[in-house]
């Protein structure tokens, strides 16, 4: 597979195996052999690996951001926001090594210990996308690796060089051979062998709902456990009483940056704003467009031409089908430097409703659309119109209104006066609805996603206690 930059199509980064199902079972098979130590090891001596992947991502954070900025697109500062997100986690990871793992529990009976522990689950799939090519890893490779399992990573096809830098970076820091694994490729692939396999006993995914729904359909045929991170259609509601310069920043900032290439990126505003959607469109236009590898740039290349022919029929169905009104952008842009990029102008649409395509399906791309709405009645209802729940915002400061947004959105993330992007590792990340299947990354709950709970009695009365009989019975 060719490994191409997104912001020049001259510029091709290597050539890429594609893994297929013979080597996934290789990769399993590695897997399986390193286990039994590695769930044996002390879990402070695992998280001393991940500590130290830690210091080895800080130490290569300018060249992964280098690296990834050239892969992937994204603006370099953004790129050194993906890297530090990796590194806090690695961090923070390494800490809980060392906090408790569970509970000690009174027993009905006398001379009996109850106590809760985690085990680890075995071998686990990791399946990650493009748009966070370091952090997303990480957000699933350090709890597998400290809840005591051994991983196989496919990695998203168009960003290979990041996952293939991380996976390095992991056995440098001295895990030992096998506990990590990567496979390269296409999801129809490689992703399918690896969900498909049955010594496999987890799948984590981050991707579309479309995929997902295949993932969980195999997973649930094998009965084997599957936490998914899908889509999303995130929402900011802005009030009336809002600080407007603020709100326009942050709405701004979470709609366009990574190129509106997140799964948290803000697609729809509620607005009961008279003044907001003229203030986006002048702060839209302010945008520099070009290659991330320029730091003056503000919105960088969709990562490949599938992805920005998929944003342009959406702006089409906005424009056509759906009947919304198009503010600002809506166009390729390709004039010089530009020319061999992936490039959409920051495009605002307004007079919104809920039913339309462009406010219920995700676009991941620099378009985001008003709603008009009267009340705050309305803004909720219209905030939780779609399938989907990852995260939503409220700019405001009336106190009833921001309480009722953080009460009544249904929404895994939500914030107030703060865009609907820049999630902090140490706060459990995931979605409601159709974004996904209830468990939740970043945070102590990611070892959840990773661990059975196990309940351990120890009678030490000698002698047979029978639970829930009367004595004498
Ligand atoms: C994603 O787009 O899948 O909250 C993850 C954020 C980032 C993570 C986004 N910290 O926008």
């Amino acid at each position: 597979m060719q490994d191409v930059n997104p912001a020049d199509s001259d510029d091709v980064l290597g050539e890429v195996a594609r893994s297929n199902s013979a080597d996934v079972d290789q990769a399993v098979t590695a897997a399986k052999a390193a286990y039994a130590e590695w769930a044996a090891t002390p879990m402070p001596a695992r998280g001393d690996v991940i500590r130290r992947v830690g210091g080895l991502l800080e130490r290569e954070k300018d060249s992964l951001s280098q690296l990834m900025t050239r892969e992937m697109g994204k603006t370099l500062k953004e790129a050194r926001g993906d890297v530090q997100e990796g590194i806090d986690f690695a961090y923070f990871m390494a800490g809980q090594s060392r906090a408790p793992v569970g509970d000690t529990i009174p027993s009905e009976l006398p001379r009996k210990f109850s106590l809760t522990m985690r085990h680890p689950i075995g071998i686990v799939g990791l399946i990650t996308p493009w748009n966070f090519p370091i952090a997303i890893p990480t957000w699933k490779m350090w709890p597998a690796l400290l809840a005591g399992n051994c991983v196989v990573l496919k990695a998203a096809e168009d960003t290979p060089l990041c996952a293939q830098r991380l996976v390095e970076l992991v056995s440098e820091a001295g895990l030992p051979a096998g506990v990590v694994n990567l496979v390269q490729g296409t999801g129809e692939e490689a992703g399918a062998a690896l969900v498909a396999h049955p010594d496999v006993r987890a799948i984590s995914f981050t991707g579309s709902l479309e995929t997902g729904k295949l993932i969980a359909a195999e997973c649930g045929r094998q009965m084997k456990r599957y936490s998914m991170e899908l889509g999303s259609k995130n929402v900011t509601i802005v009030m009336p009483d809002a600080d407007l310069d603020l709100a326009v920043e942050g709405i701004a900032w979470g709609a366009f940056a990574t190129s509106g290439q997140r799964c948290t990126a803000t697609s729809r505003v509620v607005s009961l704003h008279p003044e907001f959607a003229d203030a986006l469109v002048a702060k839209a236009e302010s945008y520099k467009v070009g290659p991330g590898s320029d730091e003056t740039v503000d919105l960088a290349p969709l990562i490949n031409r599938t992805q920005r022919d998929r944003v342009l029929e959406y702006i089409r169905v906005g424009k056509h089908d759906d009947g919304a009104t198009l503010l600002t952008g809506g166009q390729v842009l390709d004039e010089g430097v530009l020319s061999k990029g992936n490039y959409i102008a920051p495009t605002v649409f307004t007079d919104a409703t809920p039913a339309m395509r462009i406010a219920q399906e995700e676009i991941f791309g620099p378009v985001t659309t008003v709603l008009p709405v009267p009340d705050l009645d309305a803004a909720i209802a219209a905030a939780n119109s779609t399938q989907y729940g990852l995260s939503a915002s409220i700019y405001t400061n009336d106190m009833t209104a921001a309480m009722r947004a953080v009460t009544e959105l249904e929404f895994g993330i939500v914030y107030v006066n703060a865009p609907t992007i820049g999630a902090e590792v140490q706060m459990p990340f995931g979605g409601m609805k159709s974004t996904g299947n209830g468990f939740r990354e970043a945070g102590p709950h990611a070892m959840d996603e990773f661990s059975e709970w196990k309940a351990v009695s120890i009678d030490f009365s000698s002698r047979l206690q029978k639970a829930q009989f009367q004595p004498g019975e």
